[in-house]
């Protein structure tokens, strides 16, 4: 099979799997983006997310995750779904991607898995490898240098016409294949998620501070979340860089029905989920992301979020 034949088919496979991009680049050592990485981590924006400072030598030379790779191939699942939060402002959030039935990683890597099974059944000489979200692999750099988009200023990686609700995967490959090219940063001179974001995380153009997020707090951090870092109603992950941005109001939509938010959450008050025991909150969430915080960041959340909507 020639290049740019085992190139379509790989698009293919990968698309009739329910990815709507699927695009390639070419491996190499990423010297700028180690520095930035390692900067971000030095002005302690990483907050505690310690595990964040192991193994970037990896992080940031794919020739160690696999060291025959000749191409890299990201991909983007989409996973927003016409359902909107509710209005009553005194009513919980949870982030899109994580209010479906069942957790990105288990969904993309079985995926993932079948493709590259499919993949090697191309040519008995390609062996492949592949990582989503909790690899040694820096996503949004390789979703960029391959076209997939471009980073916005809120630091996700955005299509022209797709948004930026998909969740990002690679899978390494030792055949070099035609490379696609990087797309034009199309934030230009707008800067509304900078303006929106409620707690100023996003500190500058392109710049995140894991201290001031809503997602990292309500997600990631396990102690207490500073008393003047307002919710402002999310009780696990923050959507709003996302949501003002002009180019997620396209209306593109997953297909995923397991994307789509679970009923037993749909507009319920502090109260009800307060009301969750930890036996409750474990047969809720088991298999999903909210699972991340356990009961204690989630009771922790909630209590939160509901006494600052309390004091508006
Ligand atoms: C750590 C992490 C977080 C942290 C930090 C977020 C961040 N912006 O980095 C927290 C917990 C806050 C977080 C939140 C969210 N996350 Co997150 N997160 C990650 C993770 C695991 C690593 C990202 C990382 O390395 N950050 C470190 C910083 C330094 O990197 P960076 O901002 O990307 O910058 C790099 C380059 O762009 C470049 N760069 C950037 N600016 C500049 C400037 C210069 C001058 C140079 C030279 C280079 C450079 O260098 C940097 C690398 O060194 C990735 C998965 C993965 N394995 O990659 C998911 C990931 C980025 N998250 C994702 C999602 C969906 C989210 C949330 C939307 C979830 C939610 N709704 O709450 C929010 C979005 C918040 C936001 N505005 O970014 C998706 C993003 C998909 C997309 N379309 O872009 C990813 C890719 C997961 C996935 N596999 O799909 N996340
Ligand atoms: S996720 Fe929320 S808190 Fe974090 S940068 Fe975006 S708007 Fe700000
Ligand atoms: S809101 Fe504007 S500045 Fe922010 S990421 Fe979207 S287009 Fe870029």
């Amino acid at each position: 099979m020639t290049g740019n034949n085992l190139k379509n088919s790989i698009v293919r496979i990968c698309k009739d799997s329910g990815f709507s991009l699927v695009k390639f680049s070419k491996p190499e050592i990423l010297k700028s983006e180690k520095s930035y990485l390692e900067n971000w981590i030095k002005d302690k924006k990483n907050a505690t997310m310690k595990w964040m400072e192991n193994n970037i030598e990896k992080r940031v030379n794919p020739f160690l995750v696999m060291n025959d790779v000749k191409s890299i191939i990201s991909l983007a699942l989409l996973y927003d779904t016409p359902v909107l939060h509710s209005d009553d402002s005194n009513l919980p959030r949870i982030s899109r991607y994580a209010w479906g039935k069942r957790d990105y990683h288990k969904i993309i890597k079985s995926k993932l898995k079948q493709i590259c099974k499919d993949i090697e059944l191309l040519s008995p000489e390609i062996k492949t490898k592949f990582y989503v979200d909790d690899g040694p692999m820096m996503d949004k750099v390789w979703a960029v240098r391959s076209g997939i988009g471009w980073m916005g200023k809120n630091t996700n990686v955005i299509n022209p016409d797709l948004g930026s609700y998909f969740f990002l995967s690679e899978i390494l490959i030792n055949m070099e294949l035609e490379y696609d090219e990087p797309i034009e940063d199309m934030c230009k001179n707008c800067r509304l998620c900078l303006v929106e974001c409620p707690t100023g995380a996003l500190y500058d153009e392109y710049k995140l501070d894991a201290n001031l997020c809503i997602s990292y707090q309500t997600i990631e951090n396990r102690g207490e979340i500073p008393d003047d870092l307002n919710l402002n109603g999310w009780i696990f992950g923050c959507d709003i860089c996302q949501e003002v941005c002009p180019y997620n109001s396209k209306g593109v939509f997953t297909d995923e029905n397991l994307f789509f938010p679970r009923e037993e959450l749909t507009n319920k008050s502090f109260d009800d989920l307060l009301n969750y025991t930890e036996k409750d909150f474990n047969e809720t969430f088991s298999g999903t992301p909210v699972k991340r915080t356990k009961y204690t960041g989630w009771i922790r959340n909630l209590k939160k979020a509901k006494s600052e909507i309390n004091k508006n």
